[in-house]
């Protein structure tokens, strides 16, 4: 069916209460609980109704959110692509839908760009990147090995894929940096907990644990206590997101480097939603502002954080 002009539809739309379906990833960590209430609250203040569903990190659930979505013909549909394939099909049955879609937090690697109207997301790599600075500076002058061991977010995840991609291309520079040990944690403090207990059995000498999120650390954090030594000084810990929780531990120097992930992205998310359905054009990507903080920053920070 010949689907009515872009300009139409939106002239049509961009008057009416606007309704948004939102497949959210699940609620595996502080970080994802911020997310959402970014999204809901931004979604009250900017007047949009809101379809919510939690896919419990499983991509078929998020799925079946988006064909419900698409049946209950919402204005637009927004998503966090739990893993970065196996998109395509169900992206273009929104687009043959007429309904445009926005990704946010995590990309998708379809190669068809048409099928989103843009990304709001931070860079991943460059974290990976900034977690891996830290640590060539911090061994600049290092004689002997240095060994790493790696909690991975969720398999196939752009922020796991991406923050071991940066943080492996910068420690390159120094070949006493060895990761040692690379497994997903899944992004949640029972599962990093486990991992870790499972690398300090199979490994006696443990200097630096690079984490994909603060859960993960946290959750190493027990099992390296657990195992009588003393994290942020037996072993150094580096870890993204920067959520309450983990600034607290890094205010303790049980973290000694975070670098931030920013969650509060239902601000962008719903101007984005009113721009596409007011027929403007969006930039493809849309990159958030976030910091890194050492244990010291983290200690004068922690009052001033959100979440
Ligand atoms: C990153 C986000 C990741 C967080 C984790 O943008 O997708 O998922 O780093 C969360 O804490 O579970």
């Amino acid at each position: 069916a010949v689907s009515p002009s872009t300009a139409a539809v939106a002239t049509a739309k961009a008057d009416k209460k606007i309704t948004m379906g939102f497949a959210q990833v699940g609620a595996e960590s502080g970080w994802r609980s911020a997310n959402t209430k970014s999204v809901q609250d931004s979604a009250k203040e900017a007047g949009i109704e809101l379809k919510f569903s939690d896919a419990q990190q499983k991509q078929e659930n998020q799925i079946k959110s988006i064909r419900t979505y698409i049946q209950q013909k919402v204005d637009v549909i927004a998503f966090s692509p739990v893993v970065e394939s196996g998109w395509d099909t169900v992206l273009k049955e929104a687009k043959d839908a007429g309904i445009p879609v926005i990704l946010t937090d995590r990309a998708v690697d379809s190669k068809d760009t048409s099928l989103y109207k843009t990304f709001i997301g931070s860079d991943f790599v460059e974290e990976g990147r900034s977690a891996g600075k830290w640590v060539v500076d911090k061994y600049k002058d290092a004689k002997e090995t240095v060994n790493i061991v790696e909690l991975q977010g969720t398999t196939g995840s752009a922020p796991a894929n991406d923050r071991k991609a940066g943080f492996g291309e910068i420690i390159k520079s120094n070949p006493n940096l060895k990761i040692i040990a690379s497994q997903t944690g899944d992004f949640t403090r029972a599962k990093g907990k486990e991992v870790m207990q499972a690398f300090l059995k199979a490994n006696k000498n443990i200097n630096v644990l690079y984490a994909h999120n603060d859960d993960m650390a946290l959750g190493a954090i027990q099992a390296i206590e657990e195992a009588g030594l003393k994290p942020g000084k037996d072993i150094i810990i580096i870890s993204v997101d920067g959520v309450k929780d983990g600034f607290v531990a890094a205010s303790e120097g049980k973290i000694n480097f975070i670098v931030e992930c920013n969650p509060l992205l239902g601000g962008q998310l719903m101007q984005a939603a009113k721009d596409v359905l007011s027929g403007k054009e969006l930039p493809k990507r849309i990159v958030t502002k976030e910091g890194v903080f050492t244990s010291e920053d983290a200690k004068r920070e922690l009052p001033n954080r959100q979440y």
